[in-house]
C-alpha cells in the first residue's frame, strides 16, 4: 500500500528554514483509487523567495584561504612564493596532488600578467564545463525526468529536494517527491512539508518499506498523470556498509527497469564542510550508482571551497548545484566561470 498526494497550495510566506521535523502521525487511509488519476492542480508557484548569492554564500571562502592566496598572488608569475600557494590551495581543500599539479601549471605560463591571473585560469580550466540552465531531461515525452538524491547521512539532502522542488515549480513544472527515505518515519514527514509547501504530488510508502518499491509506484504515478520531474529522497548511508550500497542500486535499476533508456539523474549532495573526507564517500557512491552529477551543500558554512575542485577532478562529474544556505531560495545553478570569478572577487 503506498500513500499519494495531491499538491496543495505552497504556503506563501511560510518559513523557509528546514523543513522542522512534524510529529509522527498515522499513515493516511489509502487514498481512492481513481484519486490517483484526478487532473493536477497546478499550484501557483512561491514568489516570497529571494535567491541566494554566490558571493555572499562564498563569504567565507573568499574571507579564509582565498583572501591570503590573493594576497600572495600580487607579482608576477617569477616572483611568486609559489611553496605558500601550494599549501594555501591545501587548506583550501583543493587537494596535495591537485594544489602542486595546478601551481607547476600556473608557474609555467609565460602569458599572464600577474601570478593570480595564472592561478585563477588554471583553477577554471579544472571545472567541468556546466550550463547553468541545465535541466534534468526525459528520455520520451511520456516519461519523467527522474533525479534521484544519495548521499551519506545529514549532507542536505532533503533540503536541496525542497529547494529543487520550488525551483521546478516556480518554472511551472510539475514535480513529484518520491519519500524512498523511509528508514525513519520523521525523514517521511520532513519531505511530506517540502511536498506541501511547494505544491509538489507526493507518493511515500509506511516507515520501514522498501525505498524501491516507493520509487516503483513513484515512477507509476508520475506516468500515469503525466508529471515532469520526479525527485527521489533517499536514507543517508555510509559508503562502507555495503549492504546499503546495494540497496541504492537496487533503487537505481528499478528506474533504469520502470523507465528503459531514461538515463536518471543521480545527484551525489555532498557537505562541503566535511572537505577531502567526501572525495572517499563520493568514489563509493559513484562506482555503485553512477553519479552524474554532484550537489556541494553547505558551502555558506566552509572556509574551503577548494572541494569544488576536488570533487570534479576526482569524479569527473559535474557540479550541478551549490547550496548557499537554509532557505528555500538558497540553492544555485553552478555556473563554473562566475564561481571562479567570485572565489577571486
Ligand atoms: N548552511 C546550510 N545548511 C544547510 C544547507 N543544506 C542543508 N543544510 C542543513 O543541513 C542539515 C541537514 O539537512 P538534511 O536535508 O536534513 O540532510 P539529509 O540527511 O542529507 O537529508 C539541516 O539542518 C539543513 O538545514 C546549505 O546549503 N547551507
Ligand atoms: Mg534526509
Amino acid at each position: 500500500m503506498f500513500h499519494f498526494r495531491k499538491p496543495k497550495q505552497p504556503e506563501v510566506g511560510a518559513e523557509a528554514e528546514q523543513a522542522p521535523e512534524a510529529p509522527a502521525r498515522e499513515p493516511a487511509a489509502e487514498p481512492a483509487a481513481e484519486s490517483l488519476f484526478e487532473v493536477e492542480a497546478h499550484a501557483a508557484p512561491a514568489t516570497d523567495e529571494t535567491p541566494g548569492d554566490l558571493a555572499e554564500g562564498l563569504q567565507k571562502s573568499r574571507g579564509g584561504f582565498m583572501s591570503r592566496l590573493r594576497g600572495l598572488l600580487k607579482s608576477g608569475p617569477a616572483e611568486a612564493d609559489w611553496d605558500s600557494v601550494e599549501e594555501l590551495l591545501i587548506g583550501g581543500d583543493v587537494g596535495g596532488a591537485l594544489a602542486a599539479e595546478v601551481v607547476e601549471r600556473a608557474r609555467a605560463r609565460k602569458d599572464s600578467p600577474t601570478a593570480e591571473a595564472a592561478v585563477r585560469e588554471e583553477l577554471a580550466a579544472l571545472l567541468i564545463p556546466s550550463d547553468p540552465r541545465w535541466r534534468p531531461a526525459r528520455a520520451t515525452p511520456d516519461q519523467p525526468a527522474v533525479l534521484l538524491m544519495v548521499g551519506v547521512n545529514g549532507t542536505g539532502k532533503t533540503t536541496t529536494i525542497g529547494k529543487l522542488a520550488h525551483l521546478y515549480r516556480a518554472e511551472g513544472s510539475s514535480v513529484l517527491l518520491a519519500a524512498a527515505d523511509t528508514f525513519r518515519a520523521a525523514a517521511i514527514d520532513q519531505l511530506r512539508i517540502w511536498s506541501d509547501r511547494s505544491g509538489c504530488q507526493f507518493v511515500s510508502h509506511a516507515p520501514g518499506a522498501d525505498p524501491a518499491a516507493v520509487i516503483y509506484d513513484a515512477i507509476d504515478a508520475a506516468v500515469a498523470r503525466h508529471v515532469d520531474i520526479v525527485i527521489a529522497d533517499t536514507a543517508g548511508r555510509l559508503h562502507t556498509k555495503s549492504n546499503l550500497m546495494d540497496e541504492l542500486a537496487k533503487m537505481r535499476r528499478v528506474i533504469d527497469r520502470r523507465l528503459p533508456g531514461a538515463a536518471p539523474e543521480v545527484l551525489f549532495v555532498l557537505d562541503a564542510t566535511t572537505g577531502q573526507n567526501g572525495l572517499a564517500q563520493a568514489r563509493v557512491f559513484h562506482e555503485t550508482v553512477g553519479l552524474t552529477g554532484i550537489v556541494l551543500a553547505k558551502l555558506d558554512s566552509t572556509a574551503k571551497g577548494g572541494i569544488v575542485f576536488a570533487i570534479e577532478d576526482a569524479l569527473h562529474v559535474p557540479v550541478r548545484f551549490v547550496g548557499v544556505g537554509e532557505k528555500l531560495g538558497d540553492l544555485l545553478p553552478f555556473d563554473p566561470a562566475a564561481f571562479v570569478s567570485a572565489l577571486f572577487a
